[in-house]
């Protein structure tokens, strides 16, 4: 056991010495400033410069809803910057309390949307935030080298994400990293109209409006009563009982989230992909293909930017991570799934280091190139001029007779498979008791929910060959229910020779989206209807002997909410709406059911 272990200890072992054995305080002055913005609300922003002056140094800010203490004075933080080789290189750090968050006056607006046009020189948003923050630095930190670089992890990201727009002419590198960039389309809130339940209720209990400037309360212990998630949400009710038994409507950020359940005016303003145009900055978007909570917002802002700002200096990093892995952990596994080496140590010391040294101090570092991404299965880290690559060609894995799953078309003219779905008795997404989104879901064996009949599971045989894919997935299912509404969830699964059944990539589908997500529509019961989608990125390798399974079922709980199987308004949802439904998939020639992959050549 302990060998097994051994290299992530040392490495554990090795960054903390590191980090220890750097003194902040003995290198560095710590200042609190409140910053002044155009409308005269001041943010808190901390700023820790180096003492040693022979050199004039950059700013890397970050900006965040999470507090930025310790703020005295005299009590400095253990770490400083993206990473502690940041702190050791020597650059000027800021950061900042958002608006309305900690010790920053003003009103906090949960996931800010950006304005359109500024009515006036005192309107603001977060762009506007950030470019007075960094104007003000510039102009009152001594010694600093006039350019400014941003970086930040999920919020933080979002944040980072947003300096990109109406930017500081001093900004030139960000790294928005984990960024949400449109909730309701696959970060944090819903995905494909199921909502994120575990993850949201869990955030949101400990995330609430702050009575006063100087009200640091932090995550409060909800008290759940149990440790099981799955026994509270499914005795909770519907999540409008979540306000009538517990917050009581307390938390408005809360009630937000889940009441808006269609892509309305809530949450259109807040999606920042279409404001990413004409992006001046360099930009390294940083995520991980395990990541539970961003990885639209990673993959979409690389996207919109690549497409909506060709001429922007790009680069995008993917590693094997869950949410903020790359920051947190030696990246060396997830769960039981290893990854054969301290992937975050790769990362930091020869991309994220790299690219802001070149940016913010010019050393003459070589540019990075467009994509390196880390190959799942094969555990290798490729580069690319481009994501995805090139010789990523599109093939589609059709759902067999027999449960197989196999590259040519079916070829029966009719043929269906069937399960039963009671939304009493949901399919668990964790194999034993969590009140949280275990962030190791994502790469997780699924073989504790196999053998239930509501879960259909499709698989080739062992590969002759190995089988790389590369970029999205995208299922195409026919599907029909005996109820009105239905969720349709799909799992890509690697299964290795020893049997088990290691997630991919999984995502869940609300089957009244299937045409639209600002218009619902319901099911005619028994009648077949198409529902397709795309599922976020992978790039991994079934290496010969593993089989590729694809899993299809209509709950995934507490990950999701639970679809009542009844079309209405899931939130205020009465008891009598949760009603068992027969759902059929349908695999023959006439409506043929199947996963789209990108296979590499
Ligand atoms: N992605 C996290 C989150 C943001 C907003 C709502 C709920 C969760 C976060 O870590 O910031």
């Amino acid at each position: 056991m302990l060998l097994r272990i051994l290299p992530s200890l040392l490495f554990a072992l090795a960054t903390l010495q590191a980090a220890e054995t750097f003194d902040i305080k003995a290198n560095y002055d710590k200042f609190v400033f409140h910053i002044p913005m155009r409308d005269g609300v001041k943010l808190c922003t901390i700023v820790y410069a180096p003492k040693d002056t022979s050199e004039k140094y950059p700013i890397l800010l970050t900006r965040t809803p999470y507090g930025i203490g310790p703020y005295a004075p005299d009590a400095y933080a253990r770490n400083i910057g993206p990473s502690a080789k940041f702190a050791r290189e020597k650059f000027i750090f800021a950061s900042q309390d958002s608006r309305g968050r900690f010790e920053s006056e003003g009103e906090f607006i949960d996931v800010r949307p950006i304005k359109d046009h500024l009515n006036g020189p005192k309107d603001t948003d977060e762009t506007t935030d950030a470019y007075d923050t960094i104007d003000w630095l510039l102009k009152n930190v001594p010694n600093n080298n006039g350019k400014v670089g941003m970086y930040g992890i999920s919020y933080n990201g979002f944040y980072a994400a947003q300096a990109l727009v109406r930017s500081h002419p001093a900004l030139v590198a960000v790294s928005p990293q984990a960024p949400m960039a449109d909730l309701f389309k696959g970060d944090d809130a819903d995905h494909n109209g199921a909502f994120f339940l575990i993850a949201n209720f869990s955030f949101y209990t400990g995330f609430h409006k702050q009575d006063n400037p100087t009200d640091k309360r932090q995550r409060e212990d909800f008290d759940y009563g149990t440790k099981d998630g799955y026994e509270f949400y499914l005795k909770m009710g519907s999540l409008a009982d979540s306000d009538r038994r517990y917050l009581h409507g307390s938390n408005t950020y809360w009630t937000d989230m889940y009441v808006h359940t269609t892509y309305d005016d809530y949450w259109k303003p807040r999606n920042i992909l279409p404001h990413l145009t004409d992006v001046k900055p360099a930009v390294l978007v940083v995520g991980g293909w395990f990541d539970a909570e961003d990885l639209a917002g990673t993959l979409n802002v690389f996207r919109y930017v690549h497409r909506q700002s060709p001429a922007t200096n790009e680069r995008l990093v993917m590693g094997p991570w869950s949410h903020g892995g790359w920051s947190r952990s030696p990246g060396d596994k997830l769960g039981s799934v290893s990854f054969g080496a301290p992937t975050s140590e790769y990362y930091r010391e020869n991309i994220e280091f790299p690219f802001f040294q070149r940016y913010l101090k010019g050393n003459g570092v070589s540019d990075l190139p467009v994509a390196s991404v880390f190959e799942t299965g094969k555990n290798v880290w490729k580069t690319f001029p481009q994501w995805p690559p090139a010789n990523a060609a599109p093939a589609r894995l059709y759902f067999q007779p027999d449960k197989h799953l196999a590259f040519n078309p079916p070829a029966e003219k009719t043929a269906f498979d069937s399960y039963d779905s009671d939304p009493a008795n949901p399919v668990p997404f964790w194999d034993g008791p969590t009140l949280d989104m275990n962030r190791e879901y994502m790469d997780a064996d699924q073989r504790f929910v196999a053998s239930r009949p509501d879960v259909l599971s499709y698989s080739t045989e062992p590969l002759s060959n190995d089988l790389t894919i590369a970029g999205p997935i995208s299922p195409t299912l026919f599907v029909s229910t005996t109820g009105t509404d239905s969720d349709f969830d799909v799992k890509l699964i690697d299964v290795w020779p020893d049997g088990s059944q290691h997630l991919v990539r999984g995502e869940p589908f609300r089957g009244k989206f299937r045409n639209s997500f600002v218009s619902p529509e319901a099911f005619k019961p028994g009648v077949a209807e198409k529902i397709h989608f795309d599922m976020p990125d992978v790039y991994h390798c079934f290496l010969a002997g593993h089989r590729v399974m694809v899993q299809v079922q209509s709950s995934w709980f507490p990950l999701t909410d639970r679809n009542p199987q009844t079309f209405t308004d899931i939130p205020n949802a009465k008891p009598e709406e949760f009603v068992r439904a027969t759902q059929h998939i349908f695999r023959g020639a006439q409506a043929a059911s199947f996963i789209e992959i990108n296979v590499e050549h």
